[in-house]
């Protein structure tokens, strides 16, 4: 009677471990048939009933079947713990060729890799740089440049006042008075900085770069000024660029040019950056005019020099083929990011 019944749980007991899938459920059926109230001991428990005789026998037969079931759940906990280990491997694995967390680089503002790029081109030839208050009067911005109250050049250039007597200063060239009064010549300087007129359209902005460039030196003629320049339009856009000057008129010099350069997009063939006529204007220029060198308080017999004033941005839209100068300003990272 008890060989039947345990030969039955050893029955139900091996169907359901074949049936098992996890290593949990199957330490719950080791409780249930070996537990310490598992079925088996509970079975131990009636060995009492039989004859001294028969107890051993039955007891014997019944251990025997406990071992065999002790090593189907150990075979079968073996298994269970690869496969399931097989699959938490399979589950994490890590991908190698997954790219890592990209981290966003920050780029140069390109006015400021065009302005270092001028300032490191002409630093080449003796040039260093200078600068000035934003803030300027009425005397460096204007008089002083030849520019006096009324005169019509200063309709040229629309002025933010600040008072009667102080505007932002509407272009560099007030650096060139500053730096003659208080340098000794030879003078060979650049004053990079920002500028400001009423003025905004598509090429024009109200607050824009430029780069004033000075010589002062004996005997310094338009061949020097056209030199540099030259030298510097090479440098800059390619070998492959001219310059071309043409007359024009800057109360603060004389004789005056425009400066163009053959547009780099169309290598002077025309097209819409250059207005079809093949030419880019980059800035003004011309000799000192003696009058300023006398404001500056040099002598104008002794010394001459010229000067010019490029707009940066403008360098910038010619190089970089932008046809908006607002881009600048926008603080778009789409575009900013492209410089580098
Ligand atoms: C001047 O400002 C003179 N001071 C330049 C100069 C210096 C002449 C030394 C002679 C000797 P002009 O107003 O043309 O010149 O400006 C020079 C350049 O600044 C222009 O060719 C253009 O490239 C740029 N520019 C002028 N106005 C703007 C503006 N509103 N926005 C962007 N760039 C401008």
């Amino acid at each position: 009677m008890i060989q039947e019944k345990a030969k039955e749980i050893f029955d139900r007991a091996s169907e359901e471990i074949g049936s098992v899938s996890t290593t949990k459920d199957l330490y719950e059926l080791k409780v249930k048939y070996l537990g310490k109230s598992g079925e088996f001991s509970l079975l131990m428990r009636d060995l009492g009933q039989l004859s001294k005789e028969d107890r051993p026998i039955v007891g014997k037969e019944i251990n025997v079947l406990k071992r065999q079931l002790t090593e189907m759940l150990d075979d079968k906990q073996q298994a269970l713990q690869s496969s399931e280990m097989a699959e938490k491997l399979e589950k994490d694995r890590l991908d190698l060729t997954l790219s890592g967390p990209t981290r966003v680089r920050g780029s140069r503002h390109p006015l400021s890799l065009v302005m270092e790029e001028i300032v490191d081109i002409l630093a080449n030839i003796g040039f260093s740089v200078r600068t000035g208050p934003l803030i300027e009067s009425d005397w460096y911005n204007f008089e002083a440049l030849n520019i006096p109250k009324d005169h019509p050049a200063r309709d040229m250039q629309d002025t933010f006042y600040i008072d009667e007597t102080h505007v932002l200063r509407t272009h560099t060239s007030p650096i060139q008075i500053r730096t003659m009064e208080k340098e000794e010549p030879p003078i060979r300087i650049l004053a990079p900085g920002s500028v400001f007129r009423c003025d905004s359209d598509v090429t024009h902005s109200p607050n824009f770069y430029q780069i004033e460039g000075l010589l002062i030196d004996k005997e310094v003629s338009m061949a020097h000024l056209k030199g540099t320049i030259s030298y510097f339009v090479k440098s800059f856009f390619g070998p492959e660029i001219e310059t071309r000057f043409r007359p024009s008129f800057f109360p603060f010099t004389e004789p005056s040019a425009e400066v163009d350069c053959s547009c780099p997009k169309c290598k002077g063939e025309g097209c819409r950056l250059c207005s079809h006529t093949g030419w880019i204007e980059i800035g003004g220029s011309g000799l000192v005019h003696p009058k300023v060198i006398e404001y500056a308080k040099l002598d104008s017999k002794k010394w001459q020099g010229f000067a010019f004033g490029f707009g940066i941005e403008r360098m910038a839209m010619i190089k970089y083929g932008i046809d908006d100068i607002r881009l600048f300003n926008e603080n778009n990272t789409d575009f900013l990011s492209q410089f580098i």
